[in-house]
């Protein structure tokens, strides 16, 4: 390998201009939205994380400045080369700025670089920034270069002789010209850096947000492992064993290096996090399914060796994966990435890699760890014990269905006489007080009402088998009729429209948290078909004179009582009226404001694919905190939807 001295400017290839990127930025960091805007920040990021991972930098720092849309991203790295190159009489800085696909991969020797979306190269981040400084302390001198728009303004030139140490910083803003906003979401960013120090164990990343003042310093010296001792956690679900797995194999096929850290949960379901290079690929690829063979593989041979295999119950790999966390990080050259957001790694022989990486491995961690390795056993029969009760029940279902769809509905249910899905809508309604209000005052020839009174339980907290069992929950899975998790067939769902009809007080708030935490783990087409509505039942009532007026919360009153003012110079003749709950409603009160389509207002519950991994993440945080907390986050996306049947 050739040494960081023997490096020079003439080792870059110049393949093409920037042109292409602005005619199609889409192409390059995957939309122009705020995914395709926070891109320009990971990339970046990553070449800086990049000269951390090998070995050259240590610190690294991110200032989001105080217009919100502009950043700075500064590292002690060696420097991006200054040099000039000898045949084209232009620095390196300035090729590698300018330069299509000049961004490291120029010779692998050299400088292994990040891959796919983020391995674009710092070109493509300066051709869509108005403007771009890169500021590069090297050979014991300050150096910069401006650009705009992709283009240099002046050559590198020496702002200063005797600079100290190394390092790169490169500032850049986003062109408002090709993205459809330029705010940068503080949020979004502090959560990037941080998983980059847990996939980089000695790595310090610090953020500055401008904005307001803020200062975090990310260092976890854990690593991964710390990384997935916070994703159980944050899961809510208890381990079923002590010790987690971690294996780290290097020196393979190519130099490849897998890094694994894992853990059985009583979650109801599987969560691998993985990585390329420490790059999140959100949409797995075939990195995951080499993980997926190992786990599978070596937890059946253990079962198999220890005779620990139930006779008569079929284990299938779902249910050796029920329950599993996982951080998965793939180190290798020249990932390729695919699908939809190109988070999804295509490289066939990443498979075999981390499956031969894992696989001995995991089998021996089981041997050794015997206690370990029968309460995976215990939870692996668990989980497949419960597919087969409730595959049973399913059955039943169906069979009943055949002899009359009615059969087997809840007895609460106040079906409509619709049985047309795409016309019908159900309403879920909180108590039997307002259940008969909306009895009352429905529509019954489309609208359904099933009223809940148990205790719906928390699907985040509990086993599936648990989920099952709720009696509350299985009314609603039963009057839907689509079936539920690995059964789910929405050709089946008899409302085309299921709306959460809940009091406007904390209560209500839980129960819709509850339900949505229900259908997003159990459901989830229903919500991302966008069959799932929140109505939204009046707080106020306000009358003058003949004439009345509905307001959802208090600044809506307040507004109107203004308008009223206004019109009337005077409040004196105004009466106001707060609802407690839905039940105190009456029936044609409920109807006119809440259940009319041609009056009300709902809201759709939606919940963007792109925003899956941050949504599990706010789900499982969520579920543990104040109801008002969960409530906000639910209504945020919710309000991100169109508001339909105005
Ligand atoms: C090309 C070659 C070398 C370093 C870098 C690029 C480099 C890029 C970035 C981007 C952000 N921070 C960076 N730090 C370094 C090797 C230079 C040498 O051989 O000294």
């Amino acid at each position: 390998m050739s040494s960081a001295q023997t490096y020079t400017g003439a080792d870059i290839q110049v393949l093409e201009g920037l042109d292409p990127v602005r005619k199609r930025p889409g192409m390059y960091v995957g939309g122009t939205g705020k995914a395709g805007l926070h891109h320009l920040l990971w990339e970046i990021v990553d070449n800086a994380v990049d000269e951390a991972t090998n070995g050259y930098a240590s610190h690294i720092e991110v200032t989001l400045h105080e217009d919100g849309r502009s950043v700075t991203v500064s590292d002690n790295g060696r420097g991006i080369p200054v040099d000039v190159h000898p045949g084209k009489n232009i620095s390196a800085l300035e090729l590698i700025m300018t330069t299509l696909h000049a961004g490291g991969k120029f010779d692998q020797t050299n400088y292994i670089a990040s891959g796919g979306l983020h391995g674009v190269g710092a070109s493509v981040v300066n051709a869509l920034s108005e403007e771009m400084t890169v500021t590069v302390r090297r050979d014991g001198a300050v150096w910069e270069q401006r650009y705009a728009r992709g283009a240099p303004l002046a050559a590198v030139r020496k702002v200063r002789e005797n600079g100290r140490g190394t390092g790169t910083a490169i500032h850049f803003r986003p062109d408002p010209e090709i993205f459809e906003s330029v705010a940068f979401d503080p949020e979004a960013i502090g959560q990037n850096l941080e998983i980059k120090t847990y996939l980089n164990a000695a790595l310090c990343i610090v953020f500055r947000n401008e904005m307001d003042g803020g200062r975090r310093e990310y260092r976890h010296e854990g690593g991964i492992a710390e990384f997935l001792a916070r994703r159980v956690k944050a899961l809510g679900g208890r381990p079923v064993h002590e010790e987690p797995f971690l294996a780290l194999q290097e020196g393979m096929t190519d130099g490849a290096r897998v890094e694994v850290a894992l853990q059985w949960t009583e979650a109801p379901r599987e969560q691998v996090v993985s990585f390329v290079n420490g790059i999140p690929t959100k949409e797995g690829g075939s990195h995951e399914q080499g993980f997926r063979d190992a786990v599978r593989s070596a937890v059946r041979a253990y079962m198999e060796t220890h005779d620990l295999l139930p006779k008569n119950l079929d284990i299938a790999a779902d249910d050796i994966r029920e329950g599993l966390v996982a951080i998965l990080n793939l180190f290798m050259v020249e990932p390729q990435f695919q699908g939809q957001t190109k988070e999804k790694l295509n490289n066939p022989g990443a498979r075999s890699i981390v499956a031969g990486a894992m696989r001995l491995e995991l089998e021996r961690f089981l041997n050794a760890h015997p206690t370990t390795g029968e309460a995976i056993a215990a939870r692996v029969i668990q989980s497949a014990k419960a597919r087969r009760a409730s595959r049973a029940a399913a059955r039943d279902v169906r069979r009943k269905n055949g002899l009359s769809h009615r059969l087997n509905l809840p007895g609460k249910l106040a079906d409509c006489s619709s049985t047309d899905p795409t016309k019908s809508e159900l309403f879920i309604v909180e108590g039997d007080s307002a259940g008969g209000s909306a009895k009352q005052g429905r529509d019954r020839t489309f609208q359904a009402v099933l009223p809940l009174r148990g205790k719906v339980l928390n699907a985040e907290q509990h086993a599936a088998s648990k989920v099952r069992e709720n009696k509350e929950l299985s009314n609603v899975a039963q009057a839907l009729g689509c079936g539920m998790g690995d059964d789910l067939d929405l050709a089946r769902l008899r409302y085309h429209k299921v709306v959460l009809l809940m009091d406007a007080d904390s209560d209500g708030h839980h129960i819709a948290t509850l339900l949505l935490t229900f259908f997003y783990r159990y459901m989830r087409p229903l919500i991302t078909e966008g069959f799932a509505y929140i109505a939204q039942p009046p707080l106020y009532r306000l009358d003058a004179g003949r004439e009345t007026w509905w307001a959802l919360d208090e600044a809506e009153k307040d507004r109107i009582l203004r308008k009223i003012e206004r019109q009337k110079k005077g409040r004196r003749d105004i009466l106001v009226q707060r609802f407690k709950g839905l039940g105190e409603m009456m029936p044609a009160t409920l109807r006119e404001t809440t259940l009319d389509p041609e009056k009300r207002m709902l809201l759709q519950v939606r919940i963007d694919e792109a925003e899956r991994l941050d949504t599990e993440r706010t789900i499982s945080d969520l579920m543990g905190k104040d109801a008002s907390a969960r409530f906000r986050f639910i209504m945020n996306h919710a309000a991100d939807a169109d508001a339909l049947d105005l």
